[in-house]
């Protein structure tokens, strides 16, 4: 009996990883595959710290903070308190039970595994039993420019809380960078959905698009490739994508992000409250799904799931 082919989601952030818990309800688990940004990505206080994998693990083992959307429930904060007492960098917070991710994953890098080893490994270890895929095992780290300077991803994002305004973002070490084997082989497995979560396009999804070699392969793929606005009336629902879109010049709006993702989906799903622009869209030759993308609860995040489950059942 054929294996039969999964649903292939691109996530990173807090919008993918609700989308993400969605497509979890809505699917039996070896039928949902995740592949998230791993360009967020950074070595701090000796931790190997992987927000997005972490985000999306933490949520479908359902051990998330919801309403933080980042980290573990019921966290303590001891190694903080110690760590600020002897005067240590405090501003990105690590929690008690958050920093024994980080420690096995880091004894996983001392055997010799790969991010997408240490991955299933974690994810085996919480019961989390969809198939959750760095995008890549080599080393590529967001880099965003402010006035004259080039900012790293988590010192804009946590440090500087997104206030710089942006002009320019760049992946460093992305040319040499290769997907990872669980990646290329999901994309080979001809999925039966391509979802884009509602992830930030530049600094969540560009980054997996980016990959040498992903593009052409998503392209091949029958499937179409749909994509969630993260922008719902103008505004981006968490995180910086609507100061992004303004520093880099682009539209607020669903069309804005129809425009900057036109070469790669077929379709894209917005919210209600952006209805009047669907035929803007259409224009471009992307087909349009409307619906509620604001996910609140998680009776949500299930029918977004089953809005994009179907939309892309309609090409
Ligand atoms: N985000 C914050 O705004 N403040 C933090 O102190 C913080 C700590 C943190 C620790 C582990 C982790 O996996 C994520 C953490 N995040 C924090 C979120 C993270 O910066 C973002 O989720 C991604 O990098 C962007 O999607």
């Amino acid at each position: 009996m054929t294996k039969k082919a999964k649903v292939l989601a691109l996530s990173g952030g807090v919008g993918g990883a609700k989308l993400a818990l969605g497509l979890a309800k809505l699917l039996p688990p070896d039928q949902l595959a995740i592949v998230a940004n791993t360009a967020d990505d950074f070595c701090h206080l000796g931790f190997p710290v992987s927000p997005d994998l972490d985000t999306v693990m933490y949520t479908l083992a359902g051990l998330s903070n919801a309403e933080q959307g980042w980290g573990l429930a019921n966290e303590t904060w001891q190694f903080m308190d110690a760590t600020e007492a002897l005067g240590g960098e405090t501003w990105f917070r690590l929690g008690d039970r958050d920093i024994a991710t980080h420690t096995a994953r880091r004894q996983y890098f001392d055997q010799g595994l790969t991010l997408e080893k240490a991955t299933a490994l974690l994810c085996e270890a919480l019961g989390v039993e969809q198939q959750l895929i760095p995008m890549t095992n080599d080393t590529v780290s967001t880099q965003v420019r402010t006035d004259n300077a080039w900012l790293d991803f988590q010192d804009y994002f946590v440090r500087q809380q997104c206030q710089p305004m942006i002009s320019e973002i760049r992946f460093n070490g992305m040319e040499s960078a290769a997907p990872s084997i669980a990646f290329d082989a999901a994309l080979a497995a001809e999925p039966a959905a391509i979802i884009i979560c509602p992830s930030n396009p530049f600094v969540s999804v560009d980054p997996i698009l980016r990959i040498p070699s992903v593009l052409p392969k998503l392209k091949q793929c029958r499937a179409p490739i749909v994509a969630v606005s993260p922008i719902v009336n103008g505004r981006a629902i968490k995180g910086p994508t609507a100061s992004m879109m303004k520093g880099l010049e682009m539209p607020v709006s669903v069309v804005g992000v129809a425009n900057y993702y036109r070469d790669i989906i077929d379709g894209l799903v917005i919210d209600s409250s952006d209805a009047d622009q669907a035929k803007a869209i259409e224009a471009m030759g992307i087909k349009v799904k409307i619906a509620d993308t604001i996910m609140s609860n998680e009776q949500d995040k299930l029918n977004l799931a089953e809005h994009c489950w179907q939309f892309n059942k309609e090409f």
